[in-house]
């Protein structure tokens, strides 16, 4: 991938970053991600299909609840809204090649500022389309994933498309609509759903069962609009629990998928997983992970991790290393992302104010992705772990376990089998084994 600088450098100083193998001492450089290494038949950069989030990285000014904006882009500067935006996806597009990402994901409203006026909103999200197309053109970054943000708005208040107000849906449809066509001009692989507002702030108020059948039908007419226009990828649902609302209606992975089915959306919608939705919703990320895939339906990822400190959702940049070889020993048994990759929705912290400090991140979540794949393709191919799994359940692998199984037994049946054999043998579980295995090959 070749580096792309538009009328102005944004990050100068920093060169493309370059695989330098564990032993190098340059903090600009991958330790572990070679995006040509293959591991498992595939290269690194098949398995993991990294993603750069424009919301986080372009957008994201460091300002919180306690005070203003700390990043100060150089980018942020020009009067015309469309000029402004054209400054800022050429630094995102001189950011991603400089990182190596072979893709990215946005907003609508992260691309360029919107009115309250839709048709200007449109002819604004239409310029940068054409400007994108050149620039993914010029450097062969891709469009991981597309999506509307139908929750910063002041009218999404109550929600979009869960909203009480009929007249407050339909801009969310218009948004939804026009954030497809560009999703779609740009050869988007994917389209998100998360509905940060797709919930409620009190039951006093709500009908939830009216609430939840409206969503239902917003994202069939969304489907039914993007498919006539000829998109194949897949859309996702975003599960999160809460942040901003009280109770999201997509809590978590097992919640949309009972939705899904419900609604017969399962066709077209696959799950994108992210981190620090799934610790706010008292689960770990591997236990989402696990039920997407054996439900068929794991998607793609977003990239983060919470503070084991406080509730909410910090998205800081995944750095541990633990949490992510137990996470790709389930991509890896799953097969892998259907249709996503790893979109990494993390910010840099309010004070980190260095142009390197972007860099940095990305660099630690890249290789500890990578390192992950490597020590989990290790631990299936030459440790006992998956042994000890199918060890565990032997006892239905024939005789009367097998016709349990296959629903050949009665309750008599089970009661016969007790009195027949006596008090079982205890059999460990092998927990703390399991948890040195892991680290016999970090
Ligand atoms: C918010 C979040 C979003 C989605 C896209 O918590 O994760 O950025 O990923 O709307
Ligand atoms: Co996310």
């Amino acid at each position: 991938m070749s580096v792309i600088i538009g009328e102005k450098e944004f990050f100068k100083g920093i060169d493309q970053i370059k695989y330098e193998g564990p032993e190098s001492k340059n903090p600009l450089a991958f330790r572990w991600y070679d995006e040509n290494r293959v591991v498992a038949g595939k290269t690194m950069k098949e398995h993991l299909r990294f993603a750069g989030a424009y919301w986080h990285s372009f957008c994201g000014n460091g300002a919180d609840p306690f005070g203003e904006a700390t990043h100060l882009f150089e980018w942020d500067k020009k009067q015309d809204a469309v000029e402004r935006a054209k400054d800022k996806m050429d630094a995102a597009f001189e950011f991603l090649t400089k990182m190596n990402l072979p893709y990215y994901c946005f907003h609508d409203v992260d691309v360029v500022d919107y009115t309250s006026d839709v048709v200007e909103n449109e002819r604004r999200l239409q310029a940068l389309v054409d400007y994108a197309k050149q620039k993914q053109a010029s450097s062969g970054v891709k469009l991981l994933w597309g999506t509307a943000n139908l929750f910063s708005n002041r009218r999404y208040m109550n929600g979009a498309a869960t909203n009480p107000d009929f007249h407050v849906l339909s801009h969310g449809g218009a948004q939804v609509k026009a954030a497809l066509d560009a999703t779609i001009a740009l050869g988007g692989e994917n389209y998100v759903f998360w509905g940060g507002r797709e919930g409620y702030m009190t039951l006093l108020n709500t009908d939830m069962k009216r609430e939840q059948e409206h969503l239902a039908r917003f994202l069939h007419a969304a489907k039914d609009y993007a498919r006539k226009q000829g998109f194949k990828g897949t859309f996702f649902i975003e599960p999160k629990p809460c942040e901003p609302s009280k109770h999201q209606y997509d809590y978590d992975a097992a919640t949309v998928i009972s939705f899904l089915r419900q609604y017969d959306l399962l066709n077209d919608f696959k799950l994108n997983l992210e981190v620090n939705h799934a610790t706010l919703a008292g689960h770990t990320f591997q236990h989402e992970l696990q039920v997407a895939v054996d439900a068929g339906l794991l998607g793609s990822m977003d990239a983060n991790r919470g503070d084991y400190q406080n509730g909410w959702d910090t998205d800081q940049f995944p750095n541990n290393i633990n949490e992510l070889v137990e996470s790709m020993l389930i991509i890896l048994e799953g097969g892998g992302f259907k249709g996503g990759g790893i979109n990494f929705d993390a910010k840099i912290r309010r004070n980190s104010t260095d142009n390197a400090d972007l860099f940095y991140a990305h660099i630690g979540g890249m290789d500890t992705f990578a390192r992950a794949l490597v020590v989990a393709d290790n631990i299936l191919q030459h440790s006992e772990y998956k042994k000890i799994r199918t060890d565990r359940y032997a006892s239905f692998d024939n005789g009367k376990g097998k016709a349990f199984e296959e629903g050949k037994l009665t309750l008599e049946d089970l009661r016969a089998f007790a009195v027949e054999n006596g008090e079982p043998v205890l059999k460990s579980g092998r927990q703390e084994y399991l948890e040195n295995l892991i680290n016999w090959y970090i």
